[in-house]
């Protein structure tokens, strides 16, 4: 008995000290709290502890991470896959993101698109094929611990779907709404290299190299009209990429060294830089970038010229379907070729670099050198 009650005592003075640690803690805390939070009406706790939920109806939605913590728990083995091949076996534990959505009455599997971003600029779009398809985990622990501080609060897994879309300290997940979703019918096509011809190309430090860029707002400002739709970037290794046009245009084209025509910027994170790109479009108008192209699609070769067939480029980029197609030199030079003559069609470079397109068993005058642009009538 005595014993019994020595040790109640012990434990007794045990947890006074303890509770006196934890509130010193908790006091130095709370003075840096305030000398921060002077001028702001929200915590600490407010700013990092929850996440925005923006584009389902109304206004933004706040949802806390203990709000996320409630939804069933799901815990699986996961594979992250990163851009370079490495991949990392994980644990992790978190919330399904469909199970929030319907919450709100929303199913991610009808969406055209969520925008996940993050604390550090990051931000990529989820397209529909992978909403339709996968779980998307709101992971709040790996490997048994709570996240690491640089991942707080939350970080997304998509077992199956490689690292790009496994956005860290995610602040923001919003519904991409289906008038800014990019996927308007492409109705011309012009070629990249014939396009930026005329465009500023300003030295950009690359690793150890200087290469040139253009600045893709003085692009999008001469060819495609205003708008408020995303573009879709597709690359030569098959990735495809959803870019807000705001994000977009603000950033670079490298159109020389290692990787180009690469999309990149210094203010991006890298994981948001598109190498070797094939082609992109926005608002009705793509471009073609020819080197790229002319790896990419089939070998043709037609009366000694080598290049690649015309018809599998326009149904790569889905170019809207016409009786009558024109296609339109640097110079103003422009032909009319008919449906039916399309699949004559062969695109290949000169030997100036310059692109051109020639048709079988058409008049010669049907080649056009230079090429800047094809249209649909
Ligand atoms: N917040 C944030 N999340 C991010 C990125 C980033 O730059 N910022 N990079 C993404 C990319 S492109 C990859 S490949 C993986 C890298 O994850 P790892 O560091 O676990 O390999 O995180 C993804 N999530
Ligand atoms: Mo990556």
């Amino acid at each position: 008995m005595k014993l019994y009650k020595n040790k109640f005592n012990m434990i007794v003075i045990l947890i006074v000290i303890i509770l006196a640690l934890v509130g010193c803690g908790q006091s130095v805390e709370s003075n840096d709290d305030s000398s921060d939070s002077d001028n702001k009406t929200s915590t600490v706790d407010d700013t990092t502890e929850s996440i925005i939920l923006a584009g389902i109806g109304g206004g933004d939605i706040k949802i806390t991470i203990d709000e996320i913590k409630e939804l069933k728990k799901v815990n699986e083995d996961v594979i992250s896959l990163s851009s370079s091949g490495e991949e990392t076996e994980l644990n992790i534990s978190g919330g399904l993101l469909e199970e929030l959505l319907i919450k709100h009455n929303v199913s991610q599997t009808e969406l055209d698109g969520i925008r996940i971003t993050a604390t550090d600029g990051y931000s990529m779009e989820i397209p529909s094929e992978i909403l339709k398809n996968r779980d998307i985990v709101l992971t709040y622990e790996v490997e048994g611990e709570p996240l690491l501080k640089e991942d707080e609060p939350l970080r997304i897994v998509i077992p199956e779907e490689r690292a790009m879309y496994w956005v860290r300290s995610v602040s923001k997940i919003e519904v991409v709404e289906k008038k800014t979703a990019a996927g308007k019918q492409v109705e011309k096509v012009l070629i990249f290299d014939a396009a930026i011809s005329n465009l500023d190309k300003q030295d950009y430090e690359y690793y150890e190299d200087l290469d040139k860029a253009i600045k893709i707002d003085d692009l999008l400002s001469e060819f495609v009209p205003e708008g408020k739709e995303q573009v879709f970037i597709k690359a030569s290794d098959g990735l495809q990429r959803n870019e807000t046009r705001e994000t977009f245009k603000d950033a670079f084209i490298k159109i020389t060294g290692e990787n180009s025509p690469m999309f990149l910027s210094p203010d991006l994170p890298e994981g948001m830089h598109v190498k070797g790109i094939l082609w992109f479009s926005s608002e009705k108008v793509a471009f073609l970038t020819m080197d790229k192209a002319l790896g990419v699609y089939s070998k043709l070769i037609q009366e000694d010229i080598e290049g690649i067939p015309l018809k599998e480029v326009l149904e790569d980029i889905d170019l809207k379907q016409g009786d009558i197609y024109t296609f339109t030199a640097s110079d103003g030079y422009n032909i009319e070729i008919s449906k039916n003559d399309i699949n004559k069609g062969i695109l290949y470079k000169a030997d100036d670099g310059s692109t051109r397109v020639g048709f079988e068993g058409l008049p010669k005058n049907t080649t056009v050198r230079d090429l800047l642009s094809i249209g649909v009538k």
